[in-house]
């Protein structure tokens, strides 16, 4: 971990001050150089209180989803084991599947603040302006089946619904246990409020999609290359295109809650570790597909299931262990294999 993570790092761990010392010591660095990097930091919006003989201590965390940010606290052992910073980039799809091309290594999370070119499934545009959401891309090297790829979406949707739910639903002070301002605890988390999942990978709550997911894999007929996992959450967005203000919406607007974003992105690494890990020893989401379902929109709804050749209405039942939609109609049970149809709400957007 280099110096200013690691700086970082260890006054955030620490309940009180941290003395320059004892980060020289731990570093092998100057005081200069801490100086420096604590300066560095001041710019970026943290803000210290330095007292002499006592230290350092973080009084406010800025809103921001920098490398040094995130990786000071990361656990160790995750799914996602460094992150990748831009301040603006076409797509973070894009930024992983070239630097897994060039051999960037499984666990590289790849970050921005804004897209200029964000892409949600089968050439749509996804919306993501500076300062207010989270666009991420984890890049992952599973030695699974290309076949069994899809499920991946699957496993990230619940890592993520559970990310959301830790941060706003944690009762007083969960994203904010460092001043950074984000009271999480007055608007859902104290109603319990729960995210609903479309199926296959839309988040929803009140019934507006907060949260896409696009995943795209380079596999040859029997083996992965790399897989790229795309995620979009609106967080603190509070105005959207007229193109899909009817549909869109963040948590912010939906909790009343501004949430700081990196702790959602670190809650999410560690949600989704423990799903990943679980979907790895069976290659099947048999440990994850009851809570997928108690979470699923669709459930008991009637859905439009919009094939290449056509439609037709099914009530939804739930995802089965490969991540296929059972649907029924007419007393006959079928499977909806994702990436095969999409399905539509009959009414409105869910
Ligand atoms: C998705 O596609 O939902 C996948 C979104 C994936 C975005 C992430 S961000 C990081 C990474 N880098 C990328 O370039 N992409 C990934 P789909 O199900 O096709 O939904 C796209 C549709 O959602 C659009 O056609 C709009 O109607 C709507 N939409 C666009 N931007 C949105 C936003 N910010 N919030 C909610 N809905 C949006």
């Amino acid at each position: 971990m280099d110096i200013k993570t690691s700086i970082l790092r260890m006054i955030r761990q620490s309940s009180g001050y941290v003395s320059g010392q004892s980060l020289c010591e731990a570093l092998g660095v100057s005081r200069t150089a801490v100086w420096k990097y604590v300066n560095q930091l001041k710019e970026e919006g943290y803000e210290f209180d330095a007292v002499s003989n006592k230290g350092y201590r973080i009084v406010k965390y800025p809103d921001i989803i920098t490398r040094e940010e995130i990786e000071s606290m990361l656990p160790e052992g995750l799914a996602v084991t460094n992150v990748v910073y831009y301040h603006e980039t076409d797509s973070t799809n894009t930024r992983a599947k070239q630097a897994a091309e060039d051999g960037e290594k499984s666990g590289t999370l790849f970050i921005t603040e804004c897209q200029t070119g964000g892409r949600g499934r089968r050439g749509r545009t996804w919306e993501s302006p500076a300062g207010s959401g989270i666009w991420m891309s984890l890049l992952l090297r599973p030695e699974i089946k290309p076949f069994d790829a899809s499920m991946l979406t699957i496993v990230a949707a619940m890592g993520m619904k559970d990310a959301i739910e830790e941060i706003i639903g944690a009762g007083d002070g969960a994203g904010d246990e460092d001043g950074a301002g984000n009271s999480a605890g007055d608007g859902a988390g104290k109603g319990g409020i729960h995210c609903k999942i479309k199926w296959p990978n839309d988040i929803v709550l009140g019934d507006r999609k907060i949260c896409g997911m696009l995943t795209e894999m380079s596999a040859e007929t029997d083996w992965i290359n790399y897989v790229v996992i795309g995620i979009g959450v609106n967080v603190n967005t509070t105005e959207f295109d007229d193109s899909i203000k009817d549909t869109a919406s963040s948590i912010l607007l939906q909790t009343g809650s501004s949430v700081k974003r990196s702790d959602i992105v670190v809650a999410f690494a560690k949600h989704f570790s423990k799903y990943y890990d679980e979907f790895l020893k069976k290659c099947n989401l048999s440990g994850l597909a009851d809570d997928y379902n108690k979470a699923l929109i669709n459930v008991g709804r009637d859905v439009k299931i919009v094939e290449r050749d056509g439609s037709f209405v099914a009530k939804a039942v739930g995802i089965d262990e490969t991540g296929s939609l059972i649907v029924e109609k007419d007393g006959n049970t079928q499977r909806i294999v994702a990436g095969e149809v999409s399905v539509r709400g009959l009414y409105g957007y869910v």
